[in-house]
């Protein structure tokens, strides 16, 4: 699916930060976005909630894998089951975990895929994530729809920071030494993208949550 489109050569504008734009071709995307929608019917969209003030992100989240990432007033953690509907998130579409395999080069499959969507006002403050126990395994995104504004910051909150375009179809992979980079999204930028009728931004991560038992 992925790999038939041709192979882009990534940028590396800092050490551990692999950008590939477009690596997903527009019949690529909305293959990967009706697999999405199949999904998500069983599998909803939810608004989780900020640890101790219990405020809700204004991005809503659902997970495929093993694993999915929540918050809620307790903290952030890993959890097997959907907070709301207490089913196991359903499997990684076939197409990610392969794009994982030839990406990343990780000897062991993702056990979670964090699904993301941004409506016209959300934004995701500059973090670091550090849930996952593996921190030598890479980290794989990919964008879809509307075009964001990704800041990309060092190992420490404060300090510089560097902007990033990211659109429908780019593909961001962060290893190594950008692992533990703080990051966020300041904004979507409206009318930037046709793939989702209704506006906004999905973001897909994919993620390595335990040690592999090698
Ligand atoms: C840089 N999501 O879910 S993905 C997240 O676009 C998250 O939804 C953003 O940050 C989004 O945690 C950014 C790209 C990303 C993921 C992990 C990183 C960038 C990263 C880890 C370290 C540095
Ligand atoms: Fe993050």
């Amino acid at each position: 699916m992925f790999e038939k489109t041709a192979p882009l050569k990534a940028l590396e504008p800092v050490p551990g930060t692999r950008i590939w734009p477009g690596l997903l071709s527009r019949q690529s995307q909305e293959a990967l976005l009706a697999t999405l929608r199949g999904q998500i019917v069983e599998n909803p969209l939810y608004q989780p909630t900020m640890p101790k003030t219990g405020k809700p992100f204004s991005v809503s989240m659902t997970n495929f894998g093993d694993l999915g990432w929540v918050s809620d007033r307790t903290g952030y953690r890993y959890e097997e089951l959907h907070p709301t509907t207490g089913r196991p998130w359903p499997p990684i579409p076939g197409g990610l975990q392969a794009l994982w395999g030839t990406l990343t080069g990780y000897a062991a499959p993702p056990e979670a895929c964090l699904v993301n969507y941004y409506g016209r006002h959300a934004k995701m403050g500059l973090h670091q994530d550090r849930d996952e126990k593996p921190l030598n395994a890479p980290v794989l995104s990919v964008s879809l729809g509307a075009t964001a504004i990704f800041r990309l910051g060092g190992l420490e909150r404060k300090g510089p920071t560097q902007s990033f375009k990211l659109a429908s179809g780019d593909v961001m992979m962060l290893s190594g030494p950008s692992r533990l980079r703080f990051h966020g999204i300041d904004r979507v930028l409206p009318g930037t993208s046709t793939l989702l009728e209704k506006g906004g931004r999905i973001n897909l991560t994919l993620r390595r949550v335990t040690d592999p038992d090698l």
